[in-house]
Parts: C-alpha cells; sequence; structure tokens
C-alpha cells in the first residue's frame, strides 16, 4: 500500500501512546541522521484476527551510523488493547545499550508501561557516562510499580515498569523517556567505534542475549499466535521484534 493512503493507526490510540510514539520520532529526529529502514514488505503493515477481534500492526523503521535498526512499532487489537513498542538496535562496532519500551493498554488505561537503557556487555554492566546520566535525572515516583518477569534480568537498576495511576504519571512516564532517549542519543554520537573482531564478537554476543530474552515474554507471544498463528509469530518475534545476527 503506498504510504500515503495507509489508514495510520496512531490517531487511535490511547493518548499516551500518541504522544510517546510522537515524541520518539521527533527526538529520533533532532539528534540522529536517519535514513529509511526496509522491513520485509508483507511484514511493514499487518492485519490479523485475535478471536473476532481485528488486530492490525504498523511498523515505522529508521536506521542510523550508530544504529542499524531503530523500530517503532503501533499495534491496535479490536477496540480493547493498544500497544506501543519500540526498540533500538545498535550497529556491532558500538558498545551500546539496548533502549526498548513498551506499553499496554486497554479501554483507556495503560496497564504496562516499561522502559529500560539495557547493558550488552558481559557482567551486565551499563557504560559510566549512561549510569552518570540516569543517575542524575529526577528520582522517578510512581505509585504503582510492577514486578518484571523472571526473563528479565537483561534490565537494568533504571528500568522503570509500572502501571500509571494518573495524568500526572502517565506525564511523568512520558519525561522519562524523553530523558533516557536524550542520553542514549547524546552517548551514542560521541562514542567511537570499534573494529577488532573480538570486540565486535563481544557486542553482538550481548545483543544475542538480549533478544534471546526478550522472545521468552510469552504475552507477547501469545497476542500474535492468536491472531496470526504460531508459525507466524514465531517467525515476528525472531526476525522483526527481535532479530540478532
Ligand atoms: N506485552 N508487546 O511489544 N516488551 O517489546 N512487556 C506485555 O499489563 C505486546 C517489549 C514487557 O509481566 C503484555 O501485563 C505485543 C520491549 C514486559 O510477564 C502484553 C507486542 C520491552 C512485560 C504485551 C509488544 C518489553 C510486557 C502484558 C508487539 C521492554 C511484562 C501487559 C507489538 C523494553 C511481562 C500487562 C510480564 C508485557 C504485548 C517488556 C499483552 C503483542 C521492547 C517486561
Amino acid at each position: 500500500m503506498p504510504e500515503t493512503l495507509k489508514p495510520s493507526l496512531r490517531e487511535q490510540q490511547h493518548p499516551l501512546i500518541r504522544q510517546l510514539a510522537d515524541c520518539i520520532e521527533s527526538t529520533w529526529k533532532s539528534f540522529l541522521d536517519l535514513e529509511p529502514y526496509h522491513l520485509p514488505a508483507e511484514l511493514g503493515y499487518v492485519e490479523g484476527r485475535l478471536e473476532g477481534e481485528k488486530l492490525t500492526i504498523e511498523n515505522r523503521c529508521y536506521q542510523s551510523p550508530q544504529f542499524r535498526k531503530m523500530h517503532l512499532e503501533l499495534a491496535k487489537v479490536g477496540a480493547n488493547l493498544d500497544i506501543l513498542h519500540c526498540v533500538m538496535f545498535p550497529r556491532p562496532e558500538y558498545a551500546l545499550p539496548m533502549f526498548g519500551t513498551d506499553l499496554v493498554g486497554g479501554r483507556g488505561q495503560i496497564s504496562a508501561a516499561i522502559v529500560d537503557l539495557s547493558s550488552t556487555n558481559r557482567d551486565l554492566t551499563l557504560p559510566d557516562g549512561y549510569r552518570e546520566g540516569l543517575a542524575a535525572l529526577p528520582a522517578a515516583n510512581f505509585s504503582q510499580p510492577r514486578e518484571l518477569p523472571e526473563w528479565g534480568d537483561i534490565f537494568s537498576e533504571f528500568c522503570l515498569f509500572i502501571r500509571p495511576g494518573s495524568a500526572e504519571e502517565e506525564a511523568q512516564f512520558l519525561d522519562r523517556v524523553k530523558a533516557f532517549l536524550e542520553i542514549h542519543c547524546q552517548q551514542a554520537l560521541a562514542l567511537e567505534p570499534v573494529s577488532s573482531e573480538e570486540e565486535l564478537e563481544n557486542i553482538l554476543a550481548g545483543q544475542r542475549y538480549y533478544c534471546t530474552k526478550q522472545q521468552k515474554n510469552d504475552k507477547t507471544r501469545r497476542v500474535l499466535e492468536k491472531a496470526f498463528g504460531l508459525e507466524w509469530a514465531e517467525n515476528y518475534m525472531s526476525t522483526v521484534l527481535f532479530d540478532f545476527v
């Protein structure tokens, strides 16, 4: 479908999802030198059916000198479930953490809001510049923290996982994601690429570990399986959501 004729999901989503999608794209555009990244044509815009309800997925993808893939995905299941998913995959020459955020909500309420800069080092520690930047942010203050699942050892001490309890908390979450993204873009722009085989291999191993863990998220998998079937869900999770080389 030509870009201009595509119905945009963004206008139909929960306001926090809409605002976060706009915020992510505008921050990317203001810091990074973006080029389009082409997903396989049949996976850019997808429709399926989940228990009689329509599941629509809309992807926006970019790349930059530091990031091989910057993926922003919006999904809607009938009138009940709105999802924003975003991951920035660094190129293997850049020893950068993974930025990831997920918003899941329905019927006017966001139930899960998560953001992290997740280390890809073997010992799962973040580089000093990140730790300093993140530690200097105003303290996060949310009334309903949520517990990470058992596959969540990839997430850093700065990971924020909450159910926003009010409009103020939604706005505070949005500010925090923006701050994470700004720190990430600034650090990425200042970092020199590496080139030795050993360094490249370590970075790739860290990304592989992250993606393997994210692929264990049964809640994501179940939504995709119900709408598109087992095989499609496996292919989508391992080639679009959390691919690695
Ligand atoms: N995810 N999420 O992206 N997920 O993709 N997500 C859920 O209220 C989808 C990421 C994360 O408690 C839920 O419980 C679908 C990234 C964590 O067991 C649903 C897509 C991160 C949880 C979905 C999608 C991430 C979670 C349950 C593809 C982090 C809690 C909502 C469009 C950086 C898992 C709820 C748990 C939850 C669905 C994290 C339905 C379909 C990048 C930790």
